[in-house]
């Protein structure tokens, strides 16, 4: 087990994190419509991205750059908003780096390591040690020193971080194998059939698309890719495979770094990449116990917070009480002679009278009329649930109006509203 020494000053204060939020996330099919996977909307007060980009300052990391690409507006202005403190004064910098075109007026980033690659000049003005890249699209909390430390020890060319999934799961992800020193000796880029862990037919061991370089490393690494014409400029199916061939690739295990909750003795990580897990990952929140803890303040997920007035619950003529409860509700939320169980109000959301709401993710600013009974559903930012709208009692009859998953959750746009003519 490696641990943080008190003695040395710690890597992730030469490091740089570097974060892919480019992709669109397309399984979360009309929530990705307007907006960027990492932009999407999550427990509430922050994004999909607040999570990977308060790991790396959690960790000790003081410069972050964000490569964006699918439709960057509302998470560019997000970041502009909640992450503009990392100050150069201070030796810390946050860049983020849209996909411009900067190298040929013809070619945005091809792959994820293209996304690096473009952008070599600008990460090497700050001279990193180490470069840790991240996904901005997974809910986790991860000490990344310990990452950083694992790469130094073992003097790797790069370290991946690991987790375990099942087999099923396993088809999305780089599955590998390690020997006895967790050297990483085979990897197959989401293979058809992944090979499985020695002792358990189930499971499979796979990349968590974190990896750890130090910096020239690296670069010698991408610009001898670029000349590579059979290359597709990715990570996971063109640099990783070969440095497993070539070069010391290791696996970190992410239950070394993961950050627990205090009840909670499992290891916690969520791609929320389709509208049921998505869904699920938000509907956990409001157990007694989440194994998601956004309350503890030795790790904090910081966003940006829009000022708001408190949360309202208001008792209506007739003393229709106004009430949620197993719930997690937002600032500038009014609840007024609305029921709301076990849901998730984002800011500035109203409940109105003799609305029910079970099992509900309603992202910022929606509102709820009366007499409107949801179950089981996802209601984008901004829209307006026109009164009496009956949701989750019907499947085939909610099918045909919104975008309703295997699961059963139905996810409502604004468009969708719109089409009912009502
Ligand atoms: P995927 O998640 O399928 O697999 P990818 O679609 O390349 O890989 O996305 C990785 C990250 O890069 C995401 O955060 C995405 O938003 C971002 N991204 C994608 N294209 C981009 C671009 N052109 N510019 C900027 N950012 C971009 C990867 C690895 C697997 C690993 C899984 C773990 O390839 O080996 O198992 O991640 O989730
Ligand atoms: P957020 O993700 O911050 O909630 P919105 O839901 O308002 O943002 O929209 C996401 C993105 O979609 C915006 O950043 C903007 O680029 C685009 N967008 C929103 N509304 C419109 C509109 N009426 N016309 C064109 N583009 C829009």
């Amino acid at each position: 087990m490696i641990e943080k020494s008190k003695a040395v000053s710690p890597l992730s204060r030469t490091a740089m994190a570097y974060v892919l939020a480019g992709g669109r996330g397309s399984r979360l099919m009309e929530m990705t419509d307007r907006r960027a996977k990492p932009a999407v909307y999550f427990g509430g007060k922050s994004r999909i991205i607040d999570f990977a980009l308060s790991n790396a300052l959690n960790s000790g990391i003081r410069r972050i750059a964000v490569a964006t690409q699918y439709k960057a507006h509302s998470l560019i202005r997000h970041m502009q908003r909640g992450w503009n403190f990392l100050r150069p004064e201070r030796n810390e910098s946050f860049d983020i780096l849209p996909a411009s075109q900067r190298v040929s007026e013809t070619q945005w980033y091809a792959g994820t390591a293209d996304a690096v690659f473009q952008n070599i000049d600008i990460i090497q003005d700050y001279r990193p040690e180490h470069i840790v890249i991240l996904a901005g699209d997974h809910i986790y909390k991860m000490d990344y020193e310990l990452m950083l430390l694992q790469h130094e020890d073992n003097n790797a060319d790069v370290t991946v971080a690991c987790l375990e999934v099942t087999k099923a799961e396993a088809t999305g992800f780089g599955v590998v194998a390690v020997d006895e020193s967790d050297r990483i000796v085979s990897f197959l880029e989401k293979p058809k059939d992944p090979p499985t862990m020695p002792g358990n037919p189930d499971m499979c061991f796979a990349s968590m698309g974190i990896y750890v370089f130090r910096t020239k490393f690296l670069f010698d690494q991408l610009r001898r890719d670029a000349e590579d014409p059979n290359s597709s400029r990715d990570f996971g199916k063109d640099i990783i495979p070969f440095l497993v061939d070539q070069g010391r690739a290791f696996a970190h295990r992410f239950t070394q770094s993961c950050v627990r909750s205090a009840d909670h003795a499992e290891t916690y990580w969520r791609d929320v990449g389709t509208i049921d897990a998505y869904w699920q990952a938000n509907v956990d929140l409001t157990d007694v116990v989440p194994p998601l803890d956004l309350y503890d303040k030795s790790w904090p997920i910081w966003s940006y917070a829009e000022l708001t007035p408190p949360a309202k619950f208001v008792h209506d003529v007739g003393e229709r009480r106004g009430e949620a409860v197993a719930s997690l509700v937002s600032g500038g939320c009014i609840v007024s002679g609305a029921r709301v169980r076990r849901s998730l109000l984002s800011t500035g959301v109203h409940a109105r009278s003799y609305a029910t709401v079970e099992g509900g993710v309603i992202l910022p600013y929606a509102t709820i009329s009366r007499y409107a009974h949801l179950t089981n559903v996802i209601v984008d930012a901004g829209v307006t649930i026109p009164e009496g709208l009956i949701v989750g009692q019907d499947p085939e009859h909610d099918a045909q109006r919104f975008r309703r998953s295997e699961g059963g959750i139905c996810l409502i746009t604004q468009p969708m509203i719109d089409a009912l003519n009502l």
